[in-house]
């Protein structure tokens, strides 16, 4: 079996993928057809973890795909909806390939930038897998949807066809998400909730962005500015999402795009410069004015508005005089991204691969269950089932499964601490100070409440999850 090959960025490999990775070692060990399969699950479990972006039509989805990559890939145009699922990989040249609902491949030619010349219809694609060279996406790849509504039924089932495991499809087709990020531009419809609740992720791997920020509330000429506006409301909103993800971020994402895809010019400073005299109501009636009248061309009003909103517009001009490099540094900052970012590659990411690590071990009990091998197989199986580096993974696998069959069993909130914690102090929420003697104790104490309720279950899954939870707690118990 090759080497693994680490994705740079990824900082150093975690307990889980050492552990998976010397499993797969054992199985290619077995040889024959088995190097191919170790060789082939090795792969994904060294690729980045996929992250897929959902949520209702035109909420800035594509945008904030451009802004993460830093590349104008995904189409963003206001006529132009996104139609297929695109997975974006880093890889180099940049091309793509559209994959068919039958598993099969066909390069597409880049220059159309659709799949509408493909001869085949939407219906038939199961995804386009977009290849950019980009070091973004060197820690993490990105998945664009179409977006949800309730008139476009379709899309949602586009959606939802690439994404749910098994769905009218074969596996060849899946893209397989390990983690979502969810936009929506005020409080989630219901409908979309049902959706994400449907994708089977967790709330430690699912991240709510309250996207255009920048035209939140009453917008850049209401009495508050939006941004703050916007960051209020998702405090407001974390709590009463905390159901469904795990936190909720604001973004701008078109100030983000415009700031890191190098559209926005020294030329377009200037005339940002040249409209700095002009007061912000002045600034809209501009395209109504006499052309002659214009401190800038028209057109370069609007070329404006399209790169940096109204928001920016109003509030840019403070930077214009710094050129490009300062106006584009200003739109990064206010826009948001930085946070978003941090909580994508930290958080987001390790619960990611918590959710990747699980799917693993179902491939592995898939072959232990139907290969001629299969006695050496189960053995290497259980032995990293049962390896205690193995415990958050088994942990998420319970906390997914009982969300699927009792979002409101107790056990959900326990699981979630648990897992949350990175510290034995934090997993069980006591005193981060406390000594490996109360640790022990305390550990001891859940045991015994883990017991107690193993008594009266109400379903399988918590069965398993208060299995998860003697196992995590034992662990602990032991001082890991
Ligand atoms: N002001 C502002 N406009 C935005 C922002 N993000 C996106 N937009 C605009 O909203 C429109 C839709 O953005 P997209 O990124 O295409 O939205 P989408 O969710 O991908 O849309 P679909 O693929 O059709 O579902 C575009 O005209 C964007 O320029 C933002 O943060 N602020
Ligand atoms: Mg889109």
């Amino acid at each position: 079996m090759s080497a693994p090959h680490i994705p740079p960025g990824a900082g150093a490999p975690d307990p889980v993928h050492l552990r998976i990775d010397a499993a797969l070692h054992q199985l290619a060990d077995l040889g024959g057809d088995l190097v191919g399969h170790a060789n082939r699950i090795g792969a994904i479990l060294w690729s980045p973890p996929r992250i897929v972006v959902v949520g209702r039509l035109k909420a800035g989805k594509s945008t904030l795909v451009n802004a993460l990559i830093g590349a104008p890939v995904a189409e963003t145009a206001a006529l132009e909806a996104t139609t297929v699922v695109t997975v974006y990989e880093n890889g180099a040249p940049s091309r793509a390939d559209v994959v068919l609902t039958d598993g099969t491949r066909r390069p597409v030619p880049l220059a159309l930038g659709t799949t509408a010349s493909l001869d085949v219809p939407d219906t038939a694609v199961a995804y386009v897998h977009r290849f950019v060279p980009s070091h973004a996406l060197s820690a993490i790849t990105l998945i664009d949807t179409p977006g949800l509504a309730t008139l476009t039924a379709a899309n949602a089932a586009t959606t939802e066809r690439a994404l749910i495991d098994g769905f009218e499809q074969t596996r060849a087709a899946s893209v397989d998400a390990d983690a979502a990020v969810f936009l929506f531009d005020s409080m989630p419809r219901t409908d979309e909730v049902e959706f994400l609740q449907r994708l089977g992720f967790t709330p430690l791997n699912t991240l709510g962005v309250l996207s255009r920020a920048d035209s939140f509330g009453r917008g850049v000429l209401g009495g508050r500015d939006p941004l703050t506006h916007a960051a209020d409301h998702a405090t407001v909103l974390a709590p009463r999402l905390s159901g469904h993800v795990g936190a909720v971020v604001p973004v701008a994402g078109l100030l983000a795009q415009t700031a890191h895809t190098g559209v926005f010019t020294d030329a377009d400073a200037r005339a940002l410069a040249a409209l700095a005299p002009v007061t912000p109501l002045e600034l809209f009636d501009l395209f109504d004015a006499d052309p002659a009248a214009l401190p800038v061309p028209r057109e370069q009003v609007w070329r404006l508005l399209e790169l940096i909103g109204e928001y920016g517009l109003v509030h840019a001009r403070a930077h214009a005089a710094g050129g490009a490099h300062q106006v584009n540094h200003w739109l990064s900052e206010v826009s948001g991204i930085h946070p978003l970012r941090a909580v994508l590659e930290q958080s987001l990411r390790r619960f990611a691969v918590l959710q990747r690590a699980g799917r693993i071990l179902t491939e592995l009990d898939a072959l232990a269950y139907s290969h001629p091998a299969r006695d050496h197989i189960r053995q290497i199986v259980s032995a990293v089932r049962t390896d205690p580096a193995l415990m958050p993974v088994e942990l998420m696998r319970a906390l997914r499964s009982l969300l699927q069959a009792d979002p409101i069993a107790p056990a959900v909130q326990e699981l979630t601490q648990v897992l949350r914690g990175t510290t034995a102090a934090e997993s069980l929420s006591i005193d981060p100070a406390a000594s490996p003697k109360q640790i022990h104790a305390v550990a001891q104490e859940r045991l015994v409440a883990v017991q107690v309720q193993s008594l009266s279950t109400r379903s399988a899954a918590e069965d398993t999850a208060l299995a998860a939870l003697t196992h995590a707690y034992t662990i602990i118990a032991r001082g890991r």
